[in-house]
């Protein structure tokens, strides 16, 4: 790694589910585990965002705090990063309003990922589900970042931030760093265990589409054995068998391994064996991960103190660009 990268600035943020999928560890958070020794990484769990969908505050609070739990759990160093709750930051939701003026409805409204959320959520199609992406723009921006990694379903989100902070800088001159998207290539998609052709999400009707980083062990290997492959029998990497490559991925992502490698060492095995071994290389990653989570959650004091203090770091950060932000456009200071 370059010198230089210590400089670097990441931002990446995850949905307070509590449940974090395999989807969301191995396109998400392997990347940012990778990245934080050697940038100067902001980790977020972004409650704002989470409330585009109608939740019970009651649960939007454990989740909140499980999910805190499950980034230390999966190995983020919060003293040498900063993890921390966006609500308790409030300049994300100002900057998303003033970015809202600079954004136009039409940009908005191409957006995959609204138009597949509206129309699974058509009875609360609500303005914040609309202006989600400028609220992601601010959570970026306000912190100068050079690299945002994440799943590849989240490419178009970046585009439009690096598009309108483009169109602010050409008003008001250099105020944001234009971020990059960082999109692993193991990983970048991990498929649902059903229905292949659409991506592993924890809002699955079907349980046994997606791996949750908190499932028993017997139900990941379970959930494994039912997932859907083809009839062709053959372990090989091909668009036409997006069942069995959707787990080939898995364990690549997974051990390290490589297609190529994959398919030597499976070459004359069965979708038995696959499945198994696919199961037992995710089994080995998440086991640790759920024994570090129950010693960490039963620590609240511990838990509560590192998201104070990370929201303080935050807050100070995130105070720089908005003040130069309000300055720049004419709001007039306390
Ligand atoms: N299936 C996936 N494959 C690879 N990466 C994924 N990510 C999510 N699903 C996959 C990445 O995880 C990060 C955090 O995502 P999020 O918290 O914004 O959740 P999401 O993308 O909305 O995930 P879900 O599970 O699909 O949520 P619902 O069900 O609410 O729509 C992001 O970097 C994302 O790319």
């Amino acid at each position: 790694m370059e010198n230089n990268d210590k400089q670097k600035v990441i931002f990446s943020g995850i949905q307070p589910s509590g449940v974090f999928t395999l989807g969301n560890y191995l396109g998400a958070i392997v990347n940012w585990n990778k990245l934080q020794h050697d940038h100067d990484c902001f980790y977020c769990i972004v409650d704002l965002h989470a409330m585009t969908v109608r939740t019970e505050p009651k649960d939007l609070r454990k989740r909140t705090k499980d999910s805190f739990a499950l980034l230390l759990a999966c190995g983020l160093d919060p003293d040498d990063n900063t993890i921390y709750v966006q609500s308790h930051v409030s300049a994300h939701a100002e900057l998303a309003w003033i970015l809202n003026c600079y954004t136009y409805m039409g940009e908005l409204g191409r957006m995959t990922q609204f138009k597949e959320k509206s129309q699974r959520h058509n009875e609360n199609i609500n303005v914040g589900l609309f202006a989600y992406p400028s609220l992601m723009a601010a959570d970026i921006l306000l912190y100068q970042t050079n690299l945002v990694p994440v799943g590849a379903d989240q490419k178009q989100h970046i585009e439009l931030a690096r598009d309108v902070a483009n169109r602010f800088n050409s008003i008001y001159g250099d105020i944001f760093t234009i971020p990059d998207g960082f999109i692993p290539k193991e990983g970048a998609r991990i498929m649902s265990l059903q229905e292949p052709s659409c991506k592993m999400s924890k809002s699955d009707d079907n349980i046994n589409a997606y791996i949750s980083l908190v499932d028993p062990i017997d139900v990941i290997v379970r959930k494994f054995k039912r997932a859907v492959t083809d009839s062709e029998g053959s372990i090989r990497f091909s668009p036409d068998k997006p069942g069995v490559s959707n787990l080939m991925n898995i364990y690549c992502a997974a051990t390290g391994s490589t297609i190529e490698k994959m398919e030597a060492d499976f070459s004359g095995k069965g979708y038995k064996e696959l499945k198994e071994e696919v199961a037992e290389s995710v089994v080995e990653v998440i086991r640790p991960i759920q024994e570090e989570f129950a010693k960490i959650s039963a620590d609240k004091g511990y838990l509560e103190g590192i998201m104070k203090k990370n929201a303080e770091k935050a807050a100070y950060r995130a105070s720089r660009t908005l003040s130069k932000v309000k300055k720049k456009i004419g709001l007039l200071p306390r």
